[in-house]
């Protein structure tokens, strides 16, 4: 094979968005995917994701988030998708809690329209939720849902339009730096060579880098879509996408859907570390229960039968934010790592920023809070 400008290694939420900005500055880019395109084995399926400029995190990720809503309008206008839905967004707990507080902060520090309710007042306006009448929630109207299959998707094709070869079922097993600079890459398929690396491998990345070890560590996750006993309150127009800690946990959470059920998950769920080729990728009856008595509790009307349950794989740094950066030995090879399960509605965004870090060396992004050496 002849050597490529760029090898990217995982077409899934980041690496396919990377793989469209490389291939559109007229870089010769190879996506390498080890499972379909798009796939549920990692972190990037599910249907929905959570998208919101209220961000508790961190205020840092506003100017992220900002030109990631620019780039995932542009995708869904440029391929017909539909890669984003706007619902408004809730960030809601007891009063002085962190998502209510940190959302409510980074608003203010950027000027970005929001309202603040009690539970009671949420609980009234959108009846589908049943909090606490003196918990806080931060309402923000442009917070909604991206859709990681269908990014995924019209990434890719976008990507292969502008050049991009792309290989799905072809695992990268090992890459080591050449004498002149550049990487060769083994797969199960083939050896290539290129100038560049991208590690875009989601959980898999720490197995593909060193320097990641310890740092971006794959945990299991679980989710459960339930069906609706009134409907009318769990459907995009009248339920806000969610984010809410209680005692029992931080929740988040959907309107119906495409799955026809109200989806939810809980940060960190079980606490449970895992290796990605070897955990238990079934969901179970406790994984059911746990997302069952929340919804009672908190969404009663939401509590009907269950319709799906799913597993996936949040991806954490000891801090939880992301690491986006060169390899300090190697800066011939880019990583994106470590979402740690808030990443996916800046995917888009994350393609500009791994493409600038590959190109060029560097970004215009402010992205100093996702080096690598903050953890040394
Ligand atoms: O970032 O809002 C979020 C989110 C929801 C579930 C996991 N992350």
């Amino acid at each position: 094979d002849e050597r490529r400008d760029v090898i990217v290694v995982g077409v899934g939420g980041m690496g396919s968005a990377t793989a469209y900005h490389l291939a559109d500055r007229g870089i010769d880019v190879l996506g390498l995917e080890r499972f379909d395109i798009p796939h549920t084995q990692g972190s990037s399926h599910g249907i929905t994701r959570i998208i919101r400029r209220a961000y508790y995190e961190h205020p840092s990720y506003i100017p992220l988030i900002e030109r990631a809503y620019e780039l995932w309008d542009e995708l869904a206008e440029e391929t017909g998708r539909p890669v984003i839905h706007r619902t408004g967004s809730i960030d809601a707990g007891p009063q002085g809690n962190v998502v209510f507080e940190g959302s409510r902060r980074s608003c203010e520090e950027h000027d970005i329209p929001h309202e603040v309710l009690t539970g009671a007042e949420l609980n009234e306006r959108f009846p589908g939720y049943d909090l606490p009448a003196d918990y806080r929630a931060l309402y923000q109207e442009d917070g909604g849902f991206v859709v990681p299959e269908q990014s995924i998707i019209g990434h890719t094709e976008q990507a292969q339009a502008a050049g991009a070869e792309i290989r799905a079922r072809e695992a990268v097993q090992d890459w080591v730096p050449t004498a002149d600079g550049g990487v060769r890459v083994w797969t199960d398929k083939a050896v290539y060579e290129a100038e560049r690396l991208v590690l875009a491998a989601g959980a898999w990345n720490y197995k593909l880098a060193d320097a990641l070890s310890g740092l971006a560590v794959p945990e299991r996750q679980a989710l459960a879509w339930f069906q609706p006993q009134t409907p009318e309150l769990f459907e995009p127009e009248t339920l806000p996408v969610w984010n809410i800690e209680v005692p029992e946990g931080r929740f988040y959470g959907f309107p119906v859907y495409d799955v026809p059920g109200f989806k939810l998950g809980k940060y960190h769920h079980f606490d449970e570390t895992v290796d990605p080729d070897d955990y238990d990728t079934d969901p179970g009856r406790a994984d059911e229960v746990l997302l069952r008595d929340f919804t009672e509790k908190y969404f009663p009307e939401a509590a009907g039968p269950t319709m799906s349950l799913a597993t996936c794989m949040f991806t954490n740094t000891p801090d939880e934010h992301f690491i986006l950066d060169t390899l300090p030995e190697h800066p011939q090879v880019t990583v994106g790592a470590g979402f740690s399960g808030h990443g996916f509605k800046f995917a888009s965004v994350i393609g500009e920023i791994l493409a600038d870090l590959t190109a060029d060396g560097d970004t215009d992004h402010a992205i100093e809070m996702f080096r690598l050496d903050r953890f040394e």
